[in-house]
């Protein structure tokens, strides 16, 4: 009796179990589906949050005036490689004692994030090298800019510019400290450095290895 009520157990024990991996296996597609989903809404809220930031920059009313009447400036970014398709644009404006700067790139390869720095020379010659080092007139380290402040970064340290899995990305970014009329932490006239890896923010430069993309700041008229 005692040894039928074992076996009994036994079986009750692996239907059971059988039961429970099945609820298993539903429950991992069930959260891989979650996962599809919460993937999707999360770029939504990145798209959204984009959207959020240029509307504070560009459309605020208080620096909304700052386009078309304070300095501001353009940098068209092209392709180092002659080859390259890679295109985009980088909006200045100067406000608040600082310079507000909205980037659009597409076509960069590979997806992920990419080092974004204002160079010290305003050259895209012998790809994009004669850009120079960082933009760097207080000799600091380097940084992130609005993250680290000016004691402990480059004035051209803009970080990263994240690109989409179509080659598509944007960044809106405010620069205090720097102008684009006056003063050493000037950039018109400078580089734009769209670089080959991610930014790490290790030292000297931050390990973003090569330029692939290149653009001179001038001024609108
Ligand atoms: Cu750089």
């Amino acid at each position: 009796m005692k040894r039928n009520l074992v076996i009994m157990v036994g079986v009750l024990s692996a239907i059971a179990f059988t039961g429970i991996a099945a609820a298993a296996e539903t429950d991992k597609e069930a959260v891989t589906e979650t996962q599809d989903s919460a993937a999707e809404i999360k770029e939504e809220q990145a798209a959204v949050e984009v959207k959020a930031a240029v509307d504070e920059s560009g459309m605020k009313e208080s620096d909304s005036s700052a386009w078309g009447v304070n300095p501001s400036a353009k940098a068209v970014i092209t392709g180092t490689d002659p080859e390259s398709s890679l295109r985009g644009s980088v909006d200045f404006v100067e406000t608040g004692g600082g310079v507000q700067v909205v980037a659009n790139l597409s076509n960069v390869m590979p997806a992920g994030k990419h080092g974004f720095h204002v160079h010290e020379n305003g050259s895209c010659d012998d790809t994009g090298k004669a850009a120079g080092g960082h933009f760097n007139p207080g000799s600091a380290q380097h940084g992130l800019l609005p993250r680290d402040g000016a004691e402990m970064s480059h004035t051209g340290d803009m970080g990263n510019i994240e690109i989409d899995a179509n080659g598509n990305g944007n960044l809106v970014i405010y620069m205090p400290g720097l102008s684009l009329s006056q003063g050493g932490a000037n950039i018109a006239g400078k580089a734009v450095i769209v670089h080959e890896k991610e930014d790490d923010f290790s030292q000297p430069t931050g390990n973003a290895g090569g330029r692939i993309g290149c653009g001179i700041i001038e001024l609108n008229k």
